[in-house]
């Protein structure tokens, strides 16, 4: 690395060019460039496979999928849910008219906390939307039980979480929904993307209508639906990331394991520790800066990094509760969500990604430690 190279949070990995370029020809001799063309069919049933899912809707981008995901089960009222994610958790609820009432976090995953989830269920909650935070499942027993006792759907954000196994079997199974992104910043990305996972065939059929407009055929339109489709160049593009994923997900472990081992023990710095049975995709590295124990605030850390030209982030900071947009909330309060409050003020996600070299991970934990 040289000393002026800037380093990034992330690095998307690309497919093979010369094999991009391949496929590209067959699109331009076909003319087919999107709405459900082949390369669109064979990426789903592709991911289906690799996955190990029944059905799977892809979209142009995960936001669409959440949103899409909420109208399909018909969600309205209120949707209990998490204030440590993306704020695109958030407007998903609001694009669709409904309220989000925000519950705290666990300390050692990140994720909602289901002991807290009773405590907010009114007369008008229709189901809970937690966030599979960094790619640590969440609590799916607890949260489901809620589920079926208060007759609430489950949709799972696991933006994070593509190719997450715990005990041999895909998370993405759980809730009545989950939904994938695959931007660019994860380590499955196709350029701009997502995905909406559903056991349920009906379901996907009227996943598919709704994220084209609502046609169920040329005259019918069956809802109000919404321009969500997936083009045939980024399922192209899909197709040869499918391919290297496992090779993407080897490299960021062994970037993931260096950092572990740089920075494990030391005073004031606690790693997110990989959940029991569960399978990685190393899309993020967070850390805790516990300045009461190390000497220095979570922005100073941030700021010593930045002037050694490495760009952390703090994801995910503000929470989503201390937006302009929702902090009015009466759920929306620190008080109401101290642990979220604290987690937010500590993390930083250091950069992770296939092509950053040892001697650059090296760099990055000694300047954390500076
Ligand atoms: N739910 C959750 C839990 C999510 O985390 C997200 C998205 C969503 C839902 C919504 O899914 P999508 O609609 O996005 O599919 C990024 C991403 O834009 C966003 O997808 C992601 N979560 C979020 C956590 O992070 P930014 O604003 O931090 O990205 P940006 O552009 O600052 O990129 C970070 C760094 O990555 C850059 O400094 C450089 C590097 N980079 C980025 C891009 C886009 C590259 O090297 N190449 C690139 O093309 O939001």
């Amino acid at each position: 690395m040289t000393k002026q190279q800037k380093i990034y949070v992330t690095q998307p990995s690309l497919p093979d060019l010369q094999a991009y370029t391949k496929l590209l020809e067959q699109i331009w001799e076909s003319k087919r460039i999107t709405n459900n063309g082949d390369f669109h069919k064979q990426f789903e049933a592709e991911l289906c496979d690799f996955l190990k899912v029944n059905h799977l809707s892809l979209f142009a981008n995960g936001t669409l999928a959440l949103m899409v995901a909420l109208k399909a089960l018909r969600i309205t009222g209120e949707v209990i849910t998490t204030p440590y994610s993306f704020v695109a958790t958030t407007h998903a609820l609001h694009w669709n008219g409904i309220k989000p009432v925000f519950c705290d976090i666990n300390e050692h995953d990140f994720n909602i906390n289901p002991d807290k989830i009773e405590a907010l269920i009114t007369p008008k909650t229709t189901a809970i939307m937690p966030v599979h935070v960094y790619g640590n499942p969440c609590n799916n027993d607890k949260i489901q039980k809620i589920a079926d006792t208060y007759g609430l759907k489950v949709i799972y954000d696991a933006a994070h979480a593509f190719g997450v196994e715990k005990n041999g079997e895909s998370i993405l199974n759980w809730g009545d929904l989950s939904v994938l992104s695959f931007h660019a910043t994860k380590s499955f990305n196709t350029v701009e993307g997502g995905a909406i996972v559903t056991k349920d065939e009906k379901l996907k059929e009227r996943i598919d209508f709704l994220k084209n407009f609502g046609f169920a055929n040329e005259v019918t339109v069956v809802g109000y639906g919404i321009n969500g489709k997936m083009n045939e160049l980024m399922a192209a593009y899909g197709l040869l990331q499918l391919k290297t994923f496992n090779s993407e997900v080897t490299k960021r472990k062994r970037i993931t394991d260096l950092y572990n081992r740089l920075l494990k023990d030391k005073k004031g710095i606690k790693l997110n520790a990989t959940p029991e049975n569960t399978t990685s995709n190393y899309s993020y590295y967070p850390v805790l800066i516990e300045s009461e124990k190390s000497g220095k605030t979570r922005d100073e850390v941030y700021e010593q990094l930045k002037q050694n030209n490495i760009y952390a982030r703090r994801y995910f900071y503000p929470l989503i509760s201390q937006f302009p947009a929702y902090r009015g909330l009466p759920s929306a309060g620190d008080d109401r969500l101290p642990v979220a409050t604290k987690i937010a003020q500590q993390v930083l996600c250091l950069p992770v990604y296939a092509e950053l070299d040892e001697e650059t991970v090296q760099k990055i934990g000694k300047t954390v430690l500076l």
